[in-house]
């Protein structure tokens, strides 16, 4: 059997995906949108061998052993049941999202190993089963099969929750600006986080009513290219998101004193007239939605307040290629 490689970006969510309507299958609560970034992806290489007694994945030039390879080994097997095979396999996955970048590797390296076992074991998926078999690993990996802008709509079983791509060439001016306020791996990952928002915040359900409500705006605003609109909508999803974990028992939040300084600086150039809005995902980074034109302003705001902060910029980037193979 032939070895194949696959590179997939990671991607930012516009509209989070915060909760598991199923922990078995992956099947969101809500919708979510997102923003695939060229400048950090994952390359990923599967072959099937035959007598491999297990399979063997390396990651950034590592052996994986017990629990951390469980969720690449669930995904194999899942392709192993839709190829009808039992061969082992061996995954190298190279990961070019540095933990420096602020961003998370887990959209990027599930939706690279969904096309690179697939197509490995022989199978020829399409890009929607693609998506629905990157949820499997990871539900953001999801979106990542698509480039630009993509929706995963939540669906309700595991044949009608993938992902689709709303504008995958975009070619007018946005950015995401990160700025790296802790590079360390964090306390509470977004699994157990959001697993234990949906069993204990009381206003639960109103969240979801409300985060699957702004769906419709938001493809509007991508529709007609109205960054500000979007750049609004992105902004009051992610601090509502938050918001969630302070609701949560026992309560709990991703975002540090520095993350406000950051987000705070955010509203405060908005109020200057500059066109900026700021997202946040499981962790203390800010991620700030912006236009290349605004970069050199956002910066000297920030060396200001927080003259040693790290930051990062990513651009629209493409889907999932099979790069070799
Ligand atoms: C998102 N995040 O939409 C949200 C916003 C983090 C905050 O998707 O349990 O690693 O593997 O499906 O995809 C992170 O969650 O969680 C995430 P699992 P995942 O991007």
């Amino acid at each position: 059997m032939t070895a194949y490689t696959a590179r997939a970006h990671t991607n930012i969510a516009l509209l989070k995906y915060w909760g598991k309507a199923d922990q078995e299958l992956i099947i969101p609560t809500t919708s979510s949108v997102s923003l695939t970034l060229n400048e950090f992806y994952t390359d990923t290489t599967v072959e099937f061998i035959p007598d491999l007694p297990d399979d063997e994945i390396v990651l950034d030039g590592k052996l994986l052993s017990g629990s951390s390879n469980q969720k690449v080994i669930h995904v194999l097997n899942l392709v192993r049941t839709k190829a009808n095979i039992t061969t082992k396999a061996k995954v190298i996955s190279t990961n070019h999202v540095p933990t420096s970048a602020g961003l998370a590797s887990s959209a990027s390296a599930f939706a690279a190993l969904a096309g690179a076992a697939s197509k490995a074991a022989g199978l020829n998926l399409t890009r929607s089963e693609l998506s629905m078999l990157a949820r499997r690993g990871s539900g953001s990996a999801s979106r990542s099969i698509f480039g630009g802008f993509a929706i995963w709509n939540r669906g309700t079983n595991d044949r009608d929750s993938f992902a689709h791509p709303i504008d995958e060439d975009v070619h007018w001016p946005i950015q995401l600006l990160t700025v790296i306020v802790n590079d360390q791996p964090k306390e509470i990952n977004s699994r157990v986080g959001m697993q234990s928002v949906v069993a204990t915040d009381p206003f639960y359900q109103a969240w979801v009513d409300h985060a699957n409500a702004q769906v419709p705006a938001m493809l509007t605003a991508i529709e007609n290219h109205d960054f500000q609109k979007i750049g609004q909508l992105a902004e009051a999803n992610a601090l509502q998101m938050h918001a969630q974990n302070l609701m949560a028992t026992p309560a709990f939040s991703y975002l540090t004193d520095t993350s406000w300084i950051i987000i705070r600086l955010v509203q405060r150039l908005r109020q200057q007239g500059l066109s900026v809005y700021a997202t946040m995902d499981a962790g203390p980074n800010v991620k700030i939605i912006s236009m290349p034109a605004d970069t050199a302003k956002i910066l000297v705001a920030l060396k200001e307040q927080l003259p040693n902060v790290k930051t990062t910029v990513a651009t629209p980037g493409p889907g999932l290629e099979i790069i070799k193979g």
